[in-house]
Parts: structure tokens; sequence; C-alpha cells
């Protein structure tokens, strides 16, 4: 693969000011000679300079273009590199694509550019995982998390672990080797002390790791209530938009209905559902079936009063089965005469003295500041805190090669406890493994495809 010379549009082919493609590979220089005529000839490839020129196919003049050359081992893959910017029409585009393909240039498949800058060992793994992430993210917490990946803050972090390991491994390791002599360079509970405290740092990466993915993916925040109570018409004063149907009609809503926003910097994905009730037609049973889905995935829930009927049943069932999750409650309708108080509504459930309760109408925009108070409250108190300085892990496959590290880990110490130097030195092999899997330091084909697969062309 790496012999090859690749190329692909690297922007968005829309009409647009300008466009651009790339080309990396040993025969960068030789095909791109053919198609780029630069207007002074002496400059055409001047490292790290842009370079204005024709693009020609023969004769014909395909676009006015300008080149910019980085040389080997200098560019962002680390081969010799060509970025072409041309005008950015998407006809244009594909004809200097052509012509590439047609002079020697292989078609980049996704991620491959990332993938050769990972493989001639300009970024380790989890930078390269954090490209994508920083191309995808579509909020402030998900851009710093992608930035402090990208920076290889999480790289030294694992290194320095991975370090740790190692290090300990050689100490278990001179354990065996001379077991016959007397001196005993390591003792048993220094190593097990060891080995406890690497497991520890590990399980703290873990365990954080939930909030980091959380941030980078958006907290889902689920209205939920029994019909009519109002959830739609929250969910459009959330988002400021007319986003779903609002009718006096108990069961509007069937599909569940997504989007997303931004509460003081923290990315939420909020979801109306279906009014939960004993419900017969089979359309509103569906919506029922799927509102049940999505409060399971929720990581926080609005739960929805009518403050201007009273409580039922209906109410009640729905609480218990959302209980044990993190909720905020809601009493809808305050413009109205009231008929469900807080007071009322703790009593009722009875809800726990810490669970939240706000007053609100989403027709007049009141309370609405107290909600998104309250939901941002969980989320701040519920994370665990992370120390300032300290990586955030925010990719489940990072934390899932941290979760084995641990395990191995622990597996490691309980064999110190029965003096087996040996089984620990495979436990701590394998706790090495894992954490090395994060940045790459082995990894398999099959990982590495799964990996770039989901990257876009050109990047
Ligand atoms: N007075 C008043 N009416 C409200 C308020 N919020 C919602 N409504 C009205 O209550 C009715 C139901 O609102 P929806 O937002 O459709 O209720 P829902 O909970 O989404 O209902 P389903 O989708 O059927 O489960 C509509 O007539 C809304 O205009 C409020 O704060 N005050
Ligand atoms: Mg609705």
């Amino acid at each position: 693969m790496k012999d090859t010379t690749i190329a692909a549009i690297a922007t968005f082919p829309a009409v647009s000011a300008i466009g651009v493609i790339r080309v990396s590979g040993k025969d960068t220089q030789k095909i791109v000679s053919g198609i780029f005529y630069p207007n002074n000839p002496d400059n055409r490839f001047v490292p790290n300079s842009a370079v204005p020129g024709k693009i020609k196919d023969g004769p014909e003049i395909l676009d006015e273009a300008v080149l910019t050359f980085f040389r080997s081992p200098r560019s962002f893959t680390g081969e010799d590199t060509a970025e072409i910017s041309c005008h950015g029409n998407p006809y244009i585009l594909y004809s200097i694509m052509n012509l590439l393909i047609k002079n020697g240039c292989v078609p980049a498949g996704p991620g491959e550019f990332t993938k050769r800058a990972f493989l001639n060992g300009k970024i380790d793994l989890s930078q390269a995982e954090a490209i994508a992430d920083t191309i995808a993210a579509d909020n402030p917490a998900a851009l710093k998390l992608a930035m402090s990946q990208l920076a290889g803050r999480e790289r030294s972090a694992i290194t320095g672990l991975r370090k740790g390991i190692l290090d300990l491994l050689a100490r278990v390791e001179a354990e065996i080797d001379f077991a016959h002599e007397d001196i005993e360079r390591t003792s048993r509970v220094d190593a097990a002390a060891a080995a406890a405290a690497l497991a520890e740092k590990v399980k703290l990466l873990v365990k954080n790791a939930d909030e980091g993915i959380m941030l980078k993916q958006g907290i889902r925040l689920v209205i939920c209530g029994r019909p009519n109570t109002g959830k739609s018409r929250l969910l459009n004063t959330l988002l400021k938009k007319d986003r779903a149907i609002v009718t006096s009609m108990p069961g509007t809503t069937r599909d569940i209905i997504e989007d997303r926003m931004v509460i003081d910097g923290l990315p939420f994905r909020l979801i109306d559902t279906a009014g939960i009730r004993a419900a017969r037609n089979p359309a509103e049973k569906s919506g029922i079936k799927r509102a049940s889905a999505a409060l399971k995935t929720a990581d926080v829930i609005i739960f929805l009063i009518d403050g201007s009927s009273r409580l039922s049943k209906t109410d009640s069932g729905l609480y218990a089965r959302i209980k044990n999750k993190n909720i905020v409650v809601a009493i809808n309708k305050s413009d109205l005469r009231q008929r469900t108080t807080a007071g009322k509504a703790s009593g009722f459930f009875p809800l726990p003295p810490s669970c939240p309760v706000v007053k609100i109408s989403a027709l007049k925009n009141t309370g609405i500041k107290d909600l998104t108070n309250a939901v941002k409250n969980i989320i701040i108190s519920k994370a665990a805190p992370v120390p300032l300085g300290e990586v955030l892990v925010a990719n489940l496959r990072h934390k899932t090669c941290l979760k084995r590290a641990a395990a191995a880990l622990g597996a490691a110490v309980k064999a110190l406890g029965k003096n087996s130097f040996e089984a620990a030195a495979f436990d701590l092999k394998e706790a090495a493994v894992a954490a090395g899997a994060v940045i790459g330091e082995i990894s398999s084909d099959d990982v590495l495809d799964g990996i770039f697969k989901n990257f876009c062309i050109g990047k």
C-alpha cells in the first residue's frame, strides 16, 4: 500500500471559492509535474511555499491553481505531499482528480493520509483518532478534548504509565532470573504495592472515560412525562425554535425528536419522547416503546408534570421506572391555575430530598434558566472530579484497552500476593500490551482498518 501515490479531494466538493486536492506518495513530484505548470518554471517544487500556475490536460487549461509542496519527511504523512488549491467547482475538482489518476495516482481510501502519517511515525494512534474527533467536534467541550488529545497529552500519560509497567516488569523478571541467589532485589510486597498504584491510575482514567465520551457525544437529556404535559413545547422553548409539533391533543408526539443544544459550554442531545400512558393505537404504542428505550440510555431525564392538572397513576407509574436515574422534576404550565405544586409532587411520589424540582412555563418561557441550571448541576455533581491538568480519555476503544490493562494489573497484584513472580510477569506483560494499544504501540491491521474506515476521504 505504501508504494502507491494517493490523491483525494480534501475539501467538500460543492461550489465554493476554493477546493483542495491532496496528493501523497513517492511519485508525487513525477505525477504532479505532468499536470501542473507553474507560471515561473523554476518554482515548481519549492517546499512549503505556494506556487501559482495552471493545471493542464495536454494543451487544454483546466484551471488556474496554487501548488504547495511538502518534501518528505517534513509533511503531514511523512511522504512527499502536494496540495493543489483550485477553484471550488466540483466539475474542476473531479477533472483534476481524473487527470491525476490518469497520471498514476490511486484514489485514497477514508483516512488514508492520516493512516500513512501514523505508519510513518508522524503521529501516534490516539492523535490520529483525535484528528477525526477534531473534524467531527460540534461543541466547545468536544473540540477541547480533541485538541488536548491531538496535542499528545493522552500519549504522554499513557507512555508514562506503560513505562511504569515495563519498569516493574523488569524488576519482577530479575527476581525470576536470580531466584536461586539469596539477595532479594524487589520484595513481593513492594512489587505488589507498585502494581496496585499503577492499577489505581489506570482505573481513574477508565472511570473518567465515561465523562469524556459523554462530553464528546453530547449528554443525552430526555424529556419524559404523560401525554400533553408540554414536552414538545418545552423542547421548542429550550431550542428556541419550532422543532416539534405541539397540539392540545394527548398523544401528539410519536417518533423520538432529537436536536443539539449547548448549556454553559456543555453539549446536550435534547430528546423529546411520546407521552407515556396505556395506549391502544399501534403508532402511539410504538412511540411509547421508543420513549422507554430512550429513557434507558438517558444521562439526565426531565420528568415533566402538568401543574394545571392533578397527579395520576400514569405519573407515578412512569416515576417508578425512572426513579433510579438522574432526574429533574419540572412542573409545567405555571401560568395556569395550579393543581399540583412542588410540595404536592414531592409527597405524591415521594421524591428524595436531593431531587431538584423546578416550576416552569414552557409557553411563557419562565423558570427555564432554573431548569437548565438544575440539569447542569446534576452533570457537574455526578461527574468524577478530574484533577486539574489531568487527561480525560474520550474514546471507547481507549477505555476498553485501559480496562484490560487495569484487570491485568489487578491480576499481577494477586499473583504477587501468592508469591508467583512468573504469573505476575505474564500479567504485567499483558497490561503493557493493553496500555500500548491505546497509542498504537502494537496494533493489528484489523484494528487499524477499523479506526481509519470512519475517517473522511482526503484526511
Ligand atoms: N398554558 C400552558 N400551556 C402549555 C404549556 N406548555 C404546553 N402547553 C400546552 O399543552 C398542550 C400540549 O403540549 P405538547 O407540547 O404538545 O405536550 P406533549 O407533552 O408533547 O404531548 P404529547 O406529545 O401528546 O405527549 C399544548 O396545547 C400546549 O400549547 C405551558 O407552559 N402553559
Ligand atoms: Mg409531544
